[in-house]
């Protein structure tokens, strides 16, 4: 059974507990031996890991194009119509993100910009197993593709017959990934992070994974960059008296199936809906296919919050940051503004999150644990950098050069001065 608080009598940490989640030492210590052995001995490591770990022994780690071509044209037609739109709703979404370059010219010799520049080659994680999705693959690759990103390479782990699965790769073939590696966990990480004889270095790398490959990112952050460490999938259903329980309840457990530590809470303004969703829990949950997931997460994560009112639930709502949040409510749209922390925020009755996840165009990696509070979905600015420029004539140098010298002298770098002042002496 969910459990059911109301606001005025629950703690903060029981608000704002999440369940358990996270690395520990023995997690470390082995990511540790791998990206060291990976480094060393490159793709006879990764191979060797492969062998072990997805119980594979594989000749080469690339996905010939021949098999990604096969896999697409095998796949139903309707299948890759609703990629395509899926896809085409997640571009057009994602081309508004574009940013342009900027230069300012309002002092005379003067020109200061900025210029957008494409990160050169990103690796895009995928998960095997269960937690493989298309979607993300479109999720991950397609604002990748939008800012410039000249290879993106995609890695998955084999299934014990070698194989990737084909939704994968034929989601790869639609969002435009460049090349793809049959290697996973903490091997695949560091085959990217530092290069191997058949897998190029990467500059950046994106996209879930289990508790090594989150591991293995934390430590080559800095070698490369990642996009996040991505906790849990989470869901929060901010609902008034009004809601409709059945659609509440299915759409906590539309975030519960996903994961054990997934965490679906509702907060409304209502005991009668508190009892109602409660009870469609309990009805819904076991004509589930993953009903033993959903019930791990309900029961040890999930939690109703009974709210004074809907401007309390706000609040909440606020304070939990969820990764999506859901408002059912009438008139979504006179929330908004007080709306502060979530990743995304699906508005209304019609709204469920499997809409955003799939389909709208909006980007289904979102902060997860509380990042809300500072950090925002994956998007175009993810894959590009910025680079400052500056120009003056000599002119507009000697016009602010003592201003220059008096603050370099100040801070003791008379090289600094001198740099400026000696462009300023006669016969120089
Ligand atoms: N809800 C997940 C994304 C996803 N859902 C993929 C279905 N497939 C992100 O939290
Ligand atoms: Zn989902």
């Amino acid at each position: 059974m969910i459990r059911v608080f109301k606001s005025g009598e629950v703690a903060r940490a029981d608000i704002l507990y999440r369940g358990e989640s996270g690395s520990t030492q023995a997690v470390e210590d082995a990511v540790a031996d791998i990206l060291a052995d990976v480094k060393k001995n490159g793709d006879a490591a990764v191979l060797r890991y492969c062998e072990k770990f997805d119980g594979v022994k594989l000749a080469g780690l690339r996905v010939a194009q021949a098999d990604i071509d096969a896999a697409y044209e095998a796949a139903d037609p309707e299948f890759i119509r609703t990629l395509t739109m899926a896809a085409g709703n997640i571009e057009a979404f994602h081309k508004r993100q574009i940013r342009r370059n900027f230069v300012i010219n309002d002092t005379p010799g003067v020109v200061l910009g900025q210029k957008v520049t494409p990160i050169e080659r990103v690796g895009l994680y995928v998960p095997g197993g269960t937690a493989s999705y298309p979607s993300s693959v479109l999720m991950n690759a397609i604002p990748a593709r939008l800012a410039g990103v000249s290879e993106i390479i995609m890695v998955t782990p084999p299934a014990k017959d070698g194989s990737v699965a084909p939704a994968i790769l034929t989601a790869a073939r639609v969002a435009g990934v460049t090349a793809i590696y049959k290697m996973g966990g903490a091997q695949a990480v560091a085959a990217l992070a530092y290069g191997t004889e058949s897998v190029p270095k990467v500059d950046k790398i994106v996209g879930p994974g289990n508790i090594f490959v989150a591991a293995a990112k934390r430590r080559v952050y800095g070698i490369v960059d990642i996009d996040m460490i991505a906790g849990p999938s989470e869901i929060l259903v901010l609902a008034d008296a009004a809601a409709n329980p059945a659609y509440v309840a299915a759409d906590l457990l539309s975030q519960a199936e996903h994961d054990r530590l997934a965490t679906a809470v509702l907060v409304c303004d209502s005991e009668a809906l508190a009892g109602a969703v409660s009870a469609e829990l309990e009805r819904q949950i076991p004509l589930l296919p993953r009903a033993d997931i959903a019930r791990a997460s309900i029961d040890n994560n999930g939690k109703i919050i009974i709210a004074r009112d809907m401007a309390e639930g706000v609040d909440i709502a606020n304070e939990i940051a969820p990764e999506h949040l859901e408002v059912c409510v009438d008139d979504p749209f006179s929330l908004l503004n007080s709306i502060r922390n979530a990743g995304s925020i699906f508005l209304g009755k019609n709204v469920p999150e499997a809409l955003g996840d799939y389909f709208a165009g909006p980007n289904h990696t979102l902060p997860t644990l509380g990042t809300a509070r500072f950090s925002s979905p994956l998007s175009v600015d993810d894959f590009v950098k910025k680079s400052s420029f500056i120009y003056y004539t000599k002119e507009a140098l000697g016009a602010v050069q003592e201003r220059i010298v008096d603050f370099a002298e100040r801070e003791g770098l008379s090289a600094h001065a001198r740099s400026v002042s000696i462009r300023f002496e006669d016969g120089q």
